[in-house]
């Protein structure tokens, strides 16, 4: 599949890492909106939240508890944003689902 999050998961396009599991891995994003700007994709393909079900969910779950942990990693202690855009309207432009955690500055509400 040619999907460019699916070849960062399997290491075929090189980024910066910052944690990876059986299911999960996370890295830098390529263009920061924040001091931290992480993505935090499921390693397996799912184009985005509307192509969740009963069987694949349970990634989203360990996707939080990697996002919490992350968070106490970078230094995050005073808040963050996870964000997860989906579809045109939602701003989303890679087809791979992705969590964005966003941190080191304060945020503004609402987004753009
Ligand atoms: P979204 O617009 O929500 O689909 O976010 C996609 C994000 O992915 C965007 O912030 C830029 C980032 N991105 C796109 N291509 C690459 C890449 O090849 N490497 C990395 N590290 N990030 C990428």
């Amino acid at each position: 599949m040619d999907c460019i999050f699916c070849k960062i998961a399997s290491g075929e396009i090189p980024s910066k890492k910052v944690y990876e599991d059986d299911r999960v891995c996370a890295f830098c994003d390529l263009d920061p909106q924040a001091p931290v700007h992480v993505l935090i994709i499921p390693k397996k393909h799912i184009s985005s939240i509307m192509e969740l079900d009963e069987e694949n969910a349970d990634v989203v779950s360990h996707v939080f508890l990697v996002a919490k942990r992350l968070a106490g990693e970078l230094g995050l202690e005073k808040g963050f944003r996870i964000v997860s855009n989906c579809g045109e309207d939602g701003g989303q432009s890679v087809l791979h689902l992705h969590f964005h955690l966003l941190g080191g500055r304060s945020m503004k509400w609402p987004p753009g």
